[in-house]
């Protein structure tokens, strides 16, 4: 990969996958706008010029099925929820310079002028294709409007994406057995003339590009193996009303170019292309570009131009661009898209970070059995956004799927914000007020020991940024206070405030500093709380407007006696809110059981691919059969330690792992290839069943089992000093 590290001299666009305009936000959305909002400011702190931007995704079927089953128009409903999210992302401390939506008539006139190019290219081309048509209805059935089986895996799918088996994009035409989804009916498939982009004549380009690409490993690999299956064309416009119409050059009359009459006649049939919009992935990505421009229009193109960072050409030589998403949209963010930039003469994304998904307590989110931790609904609660920030930021590796339960989100709180970060800065500010106002004023630098200390902090930060890395955001933080706690510690100074007042001077200072240092280094993930620190540590300005340098400049010196940047939660909170929880979830599995009408709403609710699985897992009674202690001592389960992990090409769960067994080195296949971030595992210590029989898997011999736990392969391990080889009893 051949990126220059950030900072670099050029505009860098940080993008967050754009949420369908179409229901309530809940921790789950969470993660990816957190994480976008973590990578955006630290990129600012290593200095370099950043817009972040995203929008709400107003069009498509995602949107237009929700809205007829409200009964509103599919504009009206989209812009509803579009000014929810528009308020919902800044309480949580998410900042966009701009949040524009794909509805707006910047979006509608570069989504125009963007497939006008590729037209004018030639790249785009008509063909007759098979869609499904509902024959009582009268309709036509594109996307999310049908569902049916998915021809790749057999899985039961939607019309436009295998959302619970391969993961795959569906064309149209491609699903088996389709079946409305507004009315049950069976559909036929129809005739029906549209516009087809050529994402194949790209296969050569793409495969140069993903050599490039950076971000999650994740990003690279699912795209490599679907190139090498072969690229099919792109189908990119819709038989619907709601969306942006295609950019035919007879299409002067409808001044704004988008269809929002809200009515429906997408059902006429006679086969010509009026009442063709954009397919929503069309436009979708192009607010990305949009919400860039409207961007420059508010702050002037001297502070950041939209075109140099996106226009790859002649006269521009383009920007830095990183996309975070869901791991569900990596084929769009890595296929589509990039074909369509290049081939439009637009800047080629420099990386892609596709976050894992987020469970509740083990189990899928589920928005119809109200089984989820809604982002309003968190704030009610009274916890502070950065909590959560901080807990999702840091809870697993980003292309790591991650769990949220309150017992695991207390335990987060209380022993890192509270116990290491807040108790060092607690401890030493006070000790600090109290003998001195504030930084000593008799010493004027840090100790050679904490400023290497900090320095450290200062690389790891930029590492991670370079890395992609948001946990290692965190971890350099709380690495730091884990050292401020321990040397403070070590030195003693209020044993030396008597006796050695220069040494203890210099101690309380060295203290001050690394308090500066962390409320600079930190400000990514827990921005409102840094801020506060530094209004506490007397310090001028905005903490949002520091870069890494400013983690070691001199401590402003005077400050009041602090107070405590981060609170304990009770344990009867955890129990109060899981009361709660299954108490609503009970609520609305029943009514839905009454209703039955689970199918349509899990279908309208585009995250629960997050799940695992949305029911209840049922433990297994345990086994009659007892076994005698010569059986078990049949099984040789031995320590081991992962030296290597790599997905296996080709399957979509599974891994190859290289693990020392001590008297061996050991290939073992493994079902974790989604479940964890392989490059974080290896060093993990793990049980190994030794004697297990070779078997093969995916053409990948296995030698032996890693146990593991649950639905997530919690894989199971020691937590003592049990070194490789040693048996387990
Ligand atoms: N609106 C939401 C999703 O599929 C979709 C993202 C668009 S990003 C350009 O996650
Ligand atoms: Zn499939």
């Amino acid at each position: 990969m051949s990126h220059e590290d950030f900072p670099t001299d050029d505009p860098a666009v940080v993008t967050c996958g754009l949420p369908y305009a179409n229901g309530d936000l809940h921790v789950g959305h969470l993660r990816t706008y957190v994480g976008g909002d973590v990578y955006a400011r630290a990129l600012e702190r290593l200095g370099q010029r950043t817009a972040f931007v995203s929008g709400s995704d107003m069009h498509g079927t995602p949107v237009a099925v929700n809205a007829e089953q409200e009964g509103v128009s599919p504009e009206e409903f989209a812009l509803k929820w579009h000014e929810r999210y528009a308020e919902t992302f800044p309480k949580f401390n998410v900042e966009f310079d701009n949040y524009g939506h794909t509805h707006d008539e910047t979006n509608v006139q570069l989504t125009r002028d963007l497939v006008r190019e590729l037209d004018d290219r030639g790249h785009v081309y008509e063909k007759t294709i098979m869609v499904a048509y509902d024959p009582i209805d009268d309709q036509y059935l594109p996307d999310r409007y049908v569902e049916g089986t998915c021809p790749y895996c057999g899985a039961q799918a939607r019309g436009d994406e295998c959302d619970e088996g391969c993961q795959r994009h569906l064309e149209p035409g491609e699903i088996e057995e389709p079946v409305s989804t507004i009315t049950g009916n069976p559909a036929e498939y129809r005739e029906r003339t549209h516009k087809f982009f050529e994402v194949s004549e790209f296969a050569d380009y793409l495969s140069e590009f993903l050599d490039r690409l950076e971000g999650t490993s994740n990003a690279r690999n699912q795209p490599r193996e679907w190139i090498e299956q072969g690229l099919q064309d792109w189908c990119i416009t819709r038989d619907m009303d709601w969306g942006i119409d295609y950019p035919d050059d007879d299409a002067g009359s409808d001044d704004d170019g988008s269809d929002d009459d809200g009515s429906d006649d997408g059902g006429d049939g006679d086969g010509n292309g009026d009442d063709l919009v954009l397919y929503v992935w069309v436009d979708a990505p192009i607010e990305y570009i949009s919400a860039t421009k409207q961007y420059t229009e508010r702050v002037g193109a001297d502070v950041f131009d939209w075109e140099s960072a996106w226009r790859d050409d002649a006269d521009h030589d383009g920007g830095q661009i990183v996309h975070v998403i869901g791991r569900d949209i990596i084929q769009h963010h890595t296929i589509f898209w990039p074909a369509m930039l290049h081939a439009s003469g637009h800047t080629e994304p420099r990386a892609v970070m596709a976050s894992g998904f987020v469970t509740l307590g083990g189990k899928g989110f589920s928005t119809s059995r109200d089984r989820a931790v809604w982002a309003d609904e968190y704030l009610d609660e009274g916890f502070h956004p950065d909590l959560l920030r901080y807990y999702l930021a840091t809870n697993g590796g980003f292309q790591q799927d991650v769990d949220f339960s309150w017992e695991r989100f207390r335990e987060r709180v209380n022993t890192e914000l509270v116990g290491t970060i807040g108790n060092f800065l607690y401890r030493s500010l006070l000790f600090a007020h109290r003998n001195y106002d504030g930084a000593p004023a008799t010493v004027d630098a840090p100790s050679d020991e904490v400023e290497a200390r900090i320095d450290e902090a200062k690389a790891a930060v930029a590492e991670a940024v370079n890395d992609y890395s948001i946990r290692d955001l965190g971890d350099a933080v709380t690495h730091l206070a884990g050292f401020g706690n321990e040397y403070i510690q070590r030195n003693e100074p209020w044993s030396l405030v008597d006796e050695e007042p220069d040494a203890a001077a210099q101690v309380i200072y060295d203290c001050v500093q690394i308090a500066k240092a962390i409320a600079v280094l930190f400000e990514p993930i827990a921005p409102e709380k840094c801020e506060r620190l530094w209004a506490q540590l007397g310090e001028d300005g905005s903490v949002h407007e520091t870069t890494l340098d400013d983690a070691g400049a001199p401590p402003a010196g005077a400050f009041d006696e602090p107070d405590e940047l981060f609170e304990k939660i009770p344990e009867e909170r955890v129990e109060e809110l899981n009361a709660k929880l299954e108490e609503r979830v009970a609520a609305a599995t029943e009514g839905e059981a009454s209703a039955e009408s689970d199918d349509e709403d899990e279908t309208a609710d585009h995250d629960e691919e997050g799940a695992v699985a949305a029911d209840d897992v049922d433990l297994e009674p345990v086994a009659e059969d007892r076994i005698g202690f010569e059986e078990f001592e049949d099984l040789d389960l031995r320590v081991g330690r992962i030296l290597s992990a790599e997905g296996i090409e080709g399957a979509d769960k599974l891994a190859r792992l290289e693990v020392d067994i001590g008297v061996e080195t050991r290939q073992i296949v493994a079902g974790i290839k989604q479940l964890h971030d392989l490059d974080a595992i290896e060093g993990k210590t793990v049980i190994v069943l030794a004697n297990l029989e070779r078997a093969e898997l995916f053409g990948v011999e296995s030698n032996g089992m890693v146990l593991a736990a649950g639905e997530e392969a919690d894989l199971l391990t020691t937590h003592g000093d049990a070194e490789p080889g040693e048996t387990v009893r």
